[in-house]
């Protein structure tokens, strides 16, 4: 029987991305104990055009330590909508106080400061209320809430919100010193740990072993910081139209970032090393972590 070729990343990419928009849409039907209000902005700012990297994570995690990704779908939908939410609360007044989001009017725009709020709030119980009743067997769910809380919580991107908050409020010019170790933590909290925990809970999922798990945290805590330092390139030389947001804002806003403590040219540098780090330590899933390692060279190189 003729095998056929391996399917081109992009391809594969976008299917795993209309599978999970697919999942994505029917958790988020609500009964009529949901006010209509609060489910169309749940809809409105989850189901508009995102890369779904986050649930992408989780399902290639899987597939690569060998399982499927239908066990993994739950675990998959529930980041993207912890994803949403933390973009809800971000673009509010309180925080970047941004209109746009995805192309389209922020969530707070397009209803109204209240209902952006609740709309962030149900999306974040929606996803434990996901894994806990959707993901099996019981001690793997159990695991998943565990990572899923702590990353999302005050050690991980709500922390690592309140520690941005906090430097740009007291950044320098002469703190410059210790500007590159503050922004890589505050990085690893606010972006780094949502990824991380997408590849541990696909990992844990297809029950990798402790050291496919030691190999996917190290691509996502490295891939990661590469990510963010390329968000922050874009912010600087990106355009509204590819980003679907408003550009050149870090540095209106006086905020820390990779470009101005370092450099472009050096900031370009270490995400291509952070890219091959991360794609090295893959090393233990063999050529099951293909797609993983073309998803890292594609992180590096986005323009959007
Ligand atoms: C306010 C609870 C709370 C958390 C805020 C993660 C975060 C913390 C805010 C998101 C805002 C932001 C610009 C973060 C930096 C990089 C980032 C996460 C960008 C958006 O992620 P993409 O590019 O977005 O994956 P899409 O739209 O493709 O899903």
């Amino acid at each position: 029987m003729a095998v056929s070729p391996p399917m081109a990343f992009t391809e594969r990419a976008e299917q795993l991305r209309d599978e999970i928009n697919q999942a994505l849409a029917t958790q988020l039907r609500f009964s009529d104990n949901c006010p209509a209000p609060l489910a169309e902005a749940v809809r409105y700012a989850t189901l508009g055009p995102g890369k779904r990297l986050r649930p992408m994570l989780v399902l290639l995690a899987s597939e690569s330590c060998g399982g499927s990704v239908a066990r993994a779908l739950p675990a998959a939908v529930a980041i993207e909508m912890v994803h949403a939410y933390s973009l809800i609360h971000d673009d509010l007044p309180a925080m970047d106080d941004d209109d746009l989001r995805r192309g389209r009017p922020t969530c707070h725009r397009a209803f109204d400061e209240a209902t952006a709020i609740l709309a962030g709030d149900a999306l974040l119980s929606r996803a434990f209320e996901l894994i806990a009743s959707q993901l099996g067997p019981a001690d793997v769910a159990v695991a998943c809430l565990s990572i899923l809380a702590q990353a999302a919580g005050a050690e991980g991107m709500v922390g690592g919100q309140m520690q941005d908050l906090l430097a740009t409020a007291t950044y320098e010019e002469s703190e410059n010193a210790h500007c590159e170790q503050r922004l890589e933590s505050i990085h690893r909290c606010k972006t780094g740990a949502l990824f991380v925990a997408a590849l541990r809970m696909g990992g844990l999922v297809a029950s990798a072993s402790a050291e496919e798990l030691a190999a996917l945290t190290a691509y996502g805590e490295n891939v990661g910081l590469a990510f963010q330092i390329v968000d922050d390139l874009l912010d600087v030389g990106g355009s509204e139209d590819q980003m679907g947001k408003r550009v050149q804002k870090d540095d209106s806003q006086g905020k820390l970032t990779f470009p101005g403590a370092v450099g472009v040219a050096e900031s370009k540098a270490r995400v291509a090393a952070l890219i091959q780090q991360g794609c090295d330590a893959l090393g233990p899933l063999g050529s099951r972590a293909d797609c993983l390692r073309e998803l890292a060279a594609y992180l590096g190189e986005r323009n959007s």
